[in-house]
């Protein structure tokens, strides 16, 4: 068979700028070669409309396993009793929960996007601010942290039908108990979407939402490190004390009403060789090794935190709990945009993303802020003496970031410092 050189030569092209750059974004990770070959494999041939035992194709006894396989990895690493692993994204998983739990138009409450809040917990571009009426919560500008008094307020006074926790650019825990507690005041349903501290969640280094959330929801390719998709968790203390019906009008179960929601409701056939990939991480994140992993992770990031902040560098709430941080840059350097940042140290080779900061006042196409995270270059073998030799390049960079001489000189030991830290060849 002919290769298809046009789009194998980009392909190429992408894994040389994985393997010789550092990658900091803070929602990216690099997969094992297992997670990579199911994905490719022949799984990806087969429709499977359903869920396993009830298809509705013939054909399905091999991809029935291979989900099942999923689910039952996937309850043992949370301690979940029911999972859906179809969501082909954290966002479909959300609009999943959506379905089931609201009708349009009703009220729910996320954190602020420009607060660390994520798409799909409200923002008026996406179809949960577009189709539903949401409220929000914020950080508190002092501390950078949840405001939890002023959460419980706007709940009371909003009465939402759904609070959301979770985010995009967060770097501390959270309080659960507390939110469920408010949730519970006003009879509402508590859902957390975990998708960025999953995998630290998995390896106990974080509190596991399913003791306090009716619903949990994550991606599974960020800390986590499978491949790129979603899934929906409930825990053991759910139940349906809102009599939520199906389209028929009839009081189900929510793990039901999940179910349908992800189909027939928002997708049509699961993508069952993504599956047998979060199958294949699943079972990696249950190994002790994946813990070792997380435990870099989160070690890898408070030293990172700290050495941005010896070096004069505000971050967001003062540091982190989990494997991200929020840079504010309007304090070094004031006259420096997130947008300007970000392209001067891709340039570098360094990869991470422009971000918001709480009450910024730059629009979210230029920012204040860059997020960074730890989870991609700890796959590569990263310790912290790694990360203090990162800041200092990322601070030579945004030192002069439109010197041309200056990135190239950071660019080529970037480069060279990679060759140390293999990735397995795609
Ligand atoms: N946009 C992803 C992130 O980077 O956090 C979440 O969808």
């Amino acid at each position: 068979m002919n290769r298809d050189n046009a789009v194998f030569d980009l392909i190429e092209k992408e894994h040389l700028r994985q393997v010789r750059g550092i990658e900091l974004i803070a929602s990216e990770n690099f997969v094992s070669e297992e997670v990579m070959r199911a994905m490719g494999s022949c799984v990806t041939n087969k429709y499977a409309e359903g869920l396993p035992g009830h298809r509705y194709y013939g054909g399905c006894e091999v991809v029935d396993q291979i989900e099942r396989l999923a689910q039952d990895r996937l309850k043992e690493l949370y301690g979940a009793e029911w999972v859906n692993v179809q969501p082909h994204s954290g966002a479909q998983a959300n609009a999943a929960v959506f379905l089931a739990c609201l009708k349009s138009g009703d009220k729910f409450m996320g954190l602020n996007l420009s607060h660390g809040g994520h798409l799909s917990h409200g923002s008026q571009v996406n179809f949960s601010g577009l189709m539903f009426n949401a409220c929000c919560y914020n950080v508190n500008q002092e501390t950078g942290m949840v405001d939890y008094e002023e959460l419980e307020k706007t709940a009371l006074a909003e009465q939402p039908k759904l609070i959301i926790a979770g985010a995009s650019a967060y770097s501390r825990e959270w309080d659960y108990e507390r939110i469920r507690k408010v949730a519970d005041q006003i009879g509402a349903i508590f859902m957390v979407d975990m998708a960025h501290p999953a995998g630290l969640i998995a390896a106990g280094l974080l509190k596991n939402p399913l003791k306090y959330a009716h619903i949990v929801t994550t991606t599974t390719h960020k800390t986590l490190r499978g491949p790129r998709g979603g899934v929906i968790l409930l825990g053991k203390d759910f139940d349906n004390p809102w009599g939520y019906t199906n389209n028929k009008g009839e009081v189900k179960k929510m793990s039901q009403l999940l179910d349908s929601a992800v189909f027939p409701g928002i997708q049509g056939g699961p993508l069952e060789h993504v599956i047998a990939a979060k199958a294949v991480a699943f079972g990696e994140a249950l190994t002790p090794a994946y813990k070792e992993y997380a435990k870099q992770v989160q070690k890898n990031a408070a030293v990172m935190a700290k050495a941005f902040m010896d070096k004069g560098y505000n971050i967001v709430s003062g540091g982190t709990d989990n494997h991200c941080m929020l840079v504010d840059l309007r304090n070094k350097f004031p006259e420096l945009t997130g947008k300007l940042a970000e392209k001067a140290l891709v340039a570098a080779d360094i990869t991470t993303n422009k971000n918001m900061v709480p009450f910024d006042t730059r629009s979210p196409f230029l920012t204040s802020g860059l997020r960074f995270g730890t989870p991609a270059i700890t796959t590569r073998g990263a310790k912290e003496d790694l990360m203090l030799e990162i800041v200092e390049m990322i601070d030579t960079v945004l030192c002069n970031p439109e010197n041309d001489a200056n990135i190239k000189a950071v660019r080529e030991k970037v480069n060279s410092i990679m060759m140390e830290y293999p990735m397995f060849a795609w």
